[in-house]
C-alpha cells in the first residue's frame, strides 16, 4: 500500500485536474490521488474516471450525485483513505492555489513529530500575492476571529492544504462534525487542537486560480461565522462545566 493519499475535492475543475493529476503522480513521494467529484457539469468526473482507469493503483474516484459541499467531500475522502490503510492523508484544492511542489516538504514535516501540517499563507515565507484587498481582509478577519474566540494556535486556520497523520483522523469523532463547506476546515482544526495533536505550518505562496471559478459565496462566509460562534459557545460552556466540577462548592 502507498504511504500518502491526496484528497482533491472537485467541482468543475476539468482543466485543472488534467494537469494536476499527472503532476502529483510525478512527485518524488509515494502517493495516490483520491478525487471526490460532485457530478460536475463540465465533465470533471469523466476525465477523473479516465485517469483512474489509466492508473488503477494510484488514482481513485469517488463520484457523488450532486454538489454536496466541501466538508462532506473531505469526509468521503477520509473514509476511503482510512479504509485503504494510508498512513498519511492530505487535502488540497484542484485549482493550483495549493501547488504540488509543496507536498514533499509537508510530508517530511509530518514525519518529524508533527501530527498535522498546514500549507500556510500566514507564516514567514508564506504569501498571497494575488489576493485583492477584500480577500486579504476576509482572511485576516477569519483568522483574528478564530484565534481570539476559539483559541486556535495555527496562524492560517482556514487553509485547505493539509496533511494529517492517520492516527489523527482515525481518533477524531469525524461523524460529529456539524459544518459543511469552508467552515469545516475551522471545525477540523478545532477538533485536532483540542485532541492534543501538534500542528505545524509550512509556508506556501498561494496563487490565484487560472482556470475555472471560485465557489466561495457570501452564504459560505455567513456559515463560517456561524460555525465560529457555535464553537465559541461550546468552548465557553465546556470551560464553565470544568470549573464547576473542580470547584469546591460552598456548603
Ligand atoms: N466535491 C466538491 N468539491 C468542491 C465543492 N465546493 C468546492 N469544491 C472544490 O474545493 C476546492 C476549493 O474551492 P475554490 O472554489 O477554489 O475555493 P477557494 O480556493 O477557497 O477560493 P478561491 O481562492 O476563490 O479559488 C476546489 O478544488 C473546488 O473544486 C463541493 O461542493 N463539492
Ligand atoms: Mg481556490
Amino acid at each position: 500500500m502507498l504511504e500518502t493519499a491526496v484528497i482533491v475535492p472537485t467541482y468543475n475543475e476539468k482543466d485543472n485536474i488534467a494537469t494536476l493529476v499527472p503532476m502529483l503522480l510525478d512527485l518524488p513521494v509515494d502517493l495516490a490521488v483520491i478525487i471526490v467529484d460532485d457530478n460536475s457539469p463540465d465533465g470533471t468526473g469523466d476525465l477523473a474516471a479516465e485517469l483512474s482507469a489509466a492508473h488503477p493503483d494510484r488514482v481513485f474516484l469517488i463520484q457523488r450525485e450532486g454538489k454536496l459541499g466541501l466538508g462532506t467531500a473531505y469526509l468521503a475522502g477520509f473514509e476511503f483513505a482510512l479504509q485503504h490503510d494510508f498512513n498519511r492523508i492530505m487535502t488540497m484544492d484542484a485549482d493550483f492555489s495549493h501547488h504540488p511542489r509543496y507536498i514533499p516538504g509537508m510530508v517530511e514535516a509530518s514525519r518529524v513529530g508533527v501530527f498535522r501540517v498546514i500549507g500556510s499563507r500566514d507564516v514567514p515565507g508564506g504569501e498571497t500575492p494575488d489576493f485583492p484587498l477584500r480577500r486579504r481582509l476576509l482572511s485576516w478577519g477569519a483568522n483574528a476571529f478564530t484565534h481570539t474566540l476559539l483559541g486556535l494556535n495555527a496562524r492560517d486556520t482556514t487553509a485547505g492544504f493539509r496533511c494529517y497523520r492517520r492516527e489523527v483522523l482515525s481518533s477524531l469523532p469525524l461523524d460529529s462534525i456539524f459544518s459543511n463547506g469552508y467552515s469545516f476546515l475551522i471545525e477540523m482544526l478545532w477538533l485536532v487542537q483540542n485532541a492534543g495533536f501538534t500542528v505545524g505550518e509550512v509556508p506556501i505562496v498561494f496563487e490565484d486560480r487560472i482556470h475555472g471559478k471560485s465557489k466561495i459565496s457570501q452564504r459560505e462566509i455567513a456559515r463560517a461565522l456561524y460555525t465560529v460562534m457555535r464553537l465559541f459557545a461550546r468552548r465557553v460552556l465546556g470551560r464553565s462545566a470544568v470549573v464547576l466540577i473542580g470547584e469546591e462548592r460552598p456548603s
